[in-house]
């Protein structure tokens, strides 16, 4: 097995750097919004911090040029309004890529195609038809969310579910990692979601929270919501970690490293949470700063632009005005900007080459080998005809004429013989199943039940059967829904 440690990032001399990808990824969030008029500024800059040092910490493992890697570690933006956030920091990266590709040829350095790879250019698209969506989405470009999101707290039963999938297989080196907002747990489904990953063991599942404290509405959920993000996962077996600096380097890095380097003999799922102030850096802060960007090229639009110009000694186009006013020339101004937040990259070569090798660095870290894994995808069973011919059923299956039986009772007997047959000739179940403490009252226990001589794989069970299909699920009927996806 190849279970290559993480590429932990060990020293703080990358911090400046990551100072300097923040700042550029700050500014292209704020340039995209300004040009749509559409988004939310304040929780996309509040995660930055969080997002850098998570996706070049070495906490997660993943590859930038192909984040469908069969053993990339998951990542989930169960916040899925704060996709800007996420658009700018991608930019960033495969921008460093572009450049170190255009300048080398290095084959390492290069990206998928263009359908496939998210460009600065492509901020200008933000919420525009055939453009980059307002929420986040599985799809071409952005590959590197594993679940479509927006309702908040609805990425949460989905990562359990990809979680225990990983497990199930023997994959569970791979990692899960989701990121809400404090506001995002507050739905049913996140509880739900707590108790199922601590029942099902899933060691391997990461939430990470962005407690700034407020949403949408005008006062803190600290006003409505008793306590803090340990009183909210520890009574549910989580381990938690987190910092008070969520918008400082060194705390969010150590906790996201904690986080993952801890021993976890109990297979514990673990979350750790930043503390932030929605809106760092915009000028508005805390709801406020939600979901309304600056209106176009005002003076509180260019105040955010001030200190960045200063410090690096950047002009933008337009700067301290008000116009243009049509649609083509203000996409055309920020077209300037943007590529103009890029100067960035040409002041400092060494920013590039250190973000585009441990880009690289890490995409090399991604495991590929699959002998840990028990189930053969080779050969899929549901290409099996003897699956869905029902005249070839055999007959132990159905009940006689005349024959008084509850249909719960034939499901049950039809899902073993699923099981069974899948299990004798293809060494592995076809169905997981779960229910809310119903398994044996409505039979759908019949799943993990013998078939003729054929052993049932019976109730998983976080550490005596790994192998059991039929999933211990308490009332967890919201979160199960999502945990099937
Ligand atoms: C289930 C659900 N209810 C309401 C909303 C509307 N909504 C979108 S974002 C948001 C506030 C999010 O606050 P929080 O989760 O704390 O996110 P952050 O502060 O990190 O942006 C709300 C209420 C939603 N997306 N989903
Ligand atoms: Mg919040």
């Amino acid at each position: 097995m190849t279970n290559k440690t993480s590429k932990l990032q060990s020293t703080a001399d990358v911090f400046p750097k990551w100072e300097k990808i923040k700042d550029m990824t700050d500014q292209l969030i704020d340039m995209m919004l300004n040009l749509r008029q559409s988004g939310h500024p304040g929780g996309s800059r509040s995660k930055v911090h969080m997002l850098v040092a998570l996706f070049l910490g070495g906490a997660m493992r993943w590859d930038v040029r192909n984040p469908q890697k069969r053993f990339g570690d998951k990542f989930i933006l169960s916040a899925g309004h704060v996709v800007p956030g996420m658009y700018a920091l991608l930019a960033v990266f495969n921008e460093a890529l572009r450049r170190k590709y255009a300048e080398t040829g290095d084959e390492r350095y290069k990206l998928a195609g263009e359908d496939r790879v998210l460009t600065w250019e492509d901020l200008l698209t933000l919420r525009n038809k055939g453009g980059l969506p307002g929420h986040a989405e599985m799809a071409g470009k952005t590959n590197i969310f594993k679940a479509n999101t927006g309702p908040s707290g609805h990425g949460m039963p989905v990562a359990v579910g990809e979680a225990m999938a990983l497990k199930y297989a023997g994959a569970g080196d791979v990692r899960v990692f989701a990121v809400e907002g404090e506001g995002g747990l507050t739905p049913g489904a996140t509880h739900e979601s707590l108790n199922s990953a601590y029942g099902l063991g899933l060691g391997n599942l990461h939430f990470l929270v962005d407690w700034n404290d407020f949403g949408i509405d005008n006062r803190p959920f600290s006003s409505v919501v008793y306590g803090t993000p340990k009183d909210w996962f520890a009574p549910h077996g989580w381990r938690v970690y987190g910092t008070e600096e969520g918008s400082e380097w060194a705390g969010t890095h150590s906790a996201l490293t904690e986080m993952i380097s801890d021993e976890n003999p109990e297979g514990t799922p673990a979350m750790a949470w930043f503390k932030t102030r929605k809106g760092r850096g915009y000028g508005v802060y805390d709801n406020k700063s939600h979901g309304a960007a600056h209106k176009f090229n005002s003076a509180p639009y260019w105040e955010t632009k001030k200190e960045f110009m200063d410090k690096y000694s950047i002009r933008f186009e337009g700067y301290n005005e008000d116009g243009p006013v049509d649609k083509a020339a203000r996409t055309e101004q920020a077209r300037v900007n943007m590529d103009r937040v890029f100067q960035v990259f040409d002041q400092d070569a060494e920013l590039v080459n250190y973000l585009a090798d441990r880009l690289v660095e890490l995409g090399a870290a991604v495991p590929e080998d699959d002998e840990r894994v028990w189930i053969d995808t080779s050969k899929n069973p549901l290409d099996d005809s003897v699956l869905t011919d029902i005249q070839g059923l055999p007959d132990e299956l159905f009940a006689k004429p005349g024959e008084v039986a509850p249909n719960r009772g034939g499901f049950s007997k039809y899902a073993a013989w699923l099981n069974g047959y899948v299990k004798q000739n293809y060494g592995r179940p076809l169905f997981l199943a779960m229910s809310a403490d119903l398994a044996d009252s409505t039979n759908i226990s019949g799943f993990g039940k013998p078939s003729g001589e054929i052993e049932g794989y019976g109730f998983y069970d976080r550490d005596k059967n790994t192998k059991g299909v039929m999933l211990p699920q308490a009332f967890t009927e919201f979160a199960n829904a999502g945990i099937c996806t």
